[in-house]
């Protein structure tokens, strides 16, 4: 009888997958004024005074506009964050949250 063992082969390949991104998205509404916009984007989002305009104005243009993209929970708190903003001041802005394709 032979004392050789055998050993299972299998490797656990080691998966590296980056976790998806979520994006941020502005919503345009008919009272929030503009200015407050461009403030919450810039203190919230870290946009310049140019990006800050040119989201708020493509939001208020086409209806919504891509902020930024983040980590699922990163994007969640900082939509939470900005729309509590708007909605201290008695404005409706709306910031959501959905997964990058
Ligand atoms: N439409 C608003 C106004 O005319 C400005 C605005 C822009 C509000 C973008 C929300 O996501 C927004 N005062």
């Amino acid at each position: 009888m032979s004392d050789i063992v055998m050993k299972p082969t299998t490797k656990v390949q080691a998966k590296t997958e980056r976790p998806r991104l979520h994006k941020v998205i502005l919503v345009n509404d008919d009272y929030t004024p503009r200015e407050f916009v461009v403030t919450i984007l810039k203190a919230e989002f870290r946009l310049n005074e140019d990006q800050a305009r040119r989201v708020m104005i493509t939001a208020h243009r086409r209806g919504a506009c891509v902020v930024a993209v983040y980590t699922k929970d990163v994007a969640e708190a900082k939509a939470t964050n900005a729309t509590d903003a708007g909605r201290r001041k008695g404005y409706p802005l709306l910031f959501t949250t959905e997964p990058e394709e």
